[in-house]
């Protein structure tokens, strides 16, 4: 071989060793551009999914926070209504009264047996009658003043107590305590069955509590109504804190409220079921806290609106339904409610002395 020959040769030869180490470098920077472009793509991936993450984040918070802020409203909302409620402020001012202790319990019940007289001098004895619908819960009222008065220690249940949709009380059932009378009545309903008039002449003391009656308070046959009209001094309402009065139901409270109006008779109006208008006072312990509850300052409210009674004539009481022992809250209760109600009947028993003295009020000197 040519020298000529050698050295192309080892031209050709350094070209092609260059040749390749071009390609080699040539295939390393394609496979670092490739590695470098999976790379970006990985990063883009991660930043995307930091993204991703970083949203949700920002969607849980602005949800958390959106959530924190309905509730807050919905606390701030119910604040409002609960101080607009309060304003209605339904019972005593005097928030040092009424410590719902034994004392006050057996001062009531000493006060509720305390001969009472009237302006004549004449002992007082009230007829206090329960009238309302079926199911109000008149009968267990009832059984609940009399545990009161007797200081059981289990619930009475003298006067029969159901819920069996029609009326279960089907006669008058009266019960004497001390001076006065507690008369319970089948309940009324939704009919027009129930007449005026009959209604009238059981309030006003037309109709002999021992008389028997029908369930639409038709005196039955052979029952005379007598003409003493003195019977009936306190006529309590009884209804369920959440009933909604239709037409008929209405006429017949009204009946009631009227003769009120007429200085026939005095009544009053008294709530049951508290235990379910706010579940607090299932247990007895807290019936203290009943003029701070605003729900039910709210019922009240409304039965008030519903009836035209105003609130100071309405009482609340919670009846005992499962209770197997009395309990000196829920007495105290009861004796509240009765301590006004015979407040009321005594007024009556005077009222009614007054207007018969006021039409003798020109007897012993004539006009003319
Ligand atoms: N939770 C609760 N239930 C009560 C209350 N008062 C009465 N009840 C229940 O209501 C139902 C009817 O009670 P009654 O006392 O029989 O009602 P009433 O007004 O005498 O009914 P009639 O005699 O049928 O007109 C019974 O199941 C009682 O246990 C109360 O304050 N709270
Ligand atoms: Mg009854």
């Amino acid at each position: 071989m040519s020298w000529f020959s050698l050295v192309t040769k080892g031209k050709l030869e350094g070209a092609e060793e260059e040749a390749r180490a071009e390609s080699r470098r040539a295939n390393q920077e394609r496979k670092a551009a490739v590695e470098a472009r999976e790379e970006a793509e990985r990063e883009t991936v991660r930043k995307l999914e930091a993204l991703k993450i970083a949203e949700k984040q920002r969607e849980r918070a602005e949800t958390a926070e959106q959530e924190r802020q309905l509730l807050q409203s919905e606390k701030d909302e119910k604040k409002r209504r609960d101080e607009n409620l309060m304003q209605f402020s339904w019972g005593p001012k005097n928030k040092a009264a009424g410590q719902w202790t034994t004392q006050e319990f057996e001062q009531l019940q000493k006060k509720f047996f305390k001969h009472l007289k009237d302006p004549g001098g004449n002992l007082i004895r009230a007829k206090i009658l329960i009238f309302g619908p079926t199911g109000a819960g008149k009968s267990s009222f009832c059984n609940g003043l009399r545990s009161a008065l007797k200081d059981t220690d289990t619930p009475s249940n003298y006067y029969a107590v159901g819920n069996i949709g029609t009326t279960l009380t089907s006669r008058f059932q009266s019960a004497r305590y001390g001076d006065h009378w507690i008369i319970d009545m089948p309940g009324i309903f939704e009919s027009s069955d129930f007449k005026t008039e009959n209604i009238e002449a059981i309030a006003s003391g037309k109709v002999r509590f021992d008389a028997l009656i029908t369930k639409t308070l038709e005196v039955e046959d052979g029952q005379s109504q007598q003409k003493a009209r003195r019977d009936v001094s306190c006529v309590v309402l009884v209804l369920h804190h959440n009933i909604d009065l239709g037409e008929e139901l209405k006429r017949q409270l009204n009946v009631i409220i009227q003769l009120g109006g007429k200085g026939v008779l005095s009544y009053y109006l008294v709530l049951t079921h508290l235990d379910e208008c706010d579940p607090q006072f299932k247990d007895p312990d807290n019936l203290p806290n009943l003029y701070s509850s605003p729900l039910v300052q709210e019922a009240v409210e409304n039965m008030a609106d519903q009836t035209g009674i105003p609130a100071y004539a309405i009482s609340y009481v919670k009846n005992y339904v499962t209770e197997t022992e009395t309990d000196t809250k829920t007495k105290l209760l009861h004796l509240k409610a009765l301590d006004r109600i015979l407040n009321y009947a005594a007024d009556q028993v005077e009222k009614i002395i007054d207007s018969k003295l006021q039409s003798s009020m020109y007897d012993d000197a004539p006009d003319a």
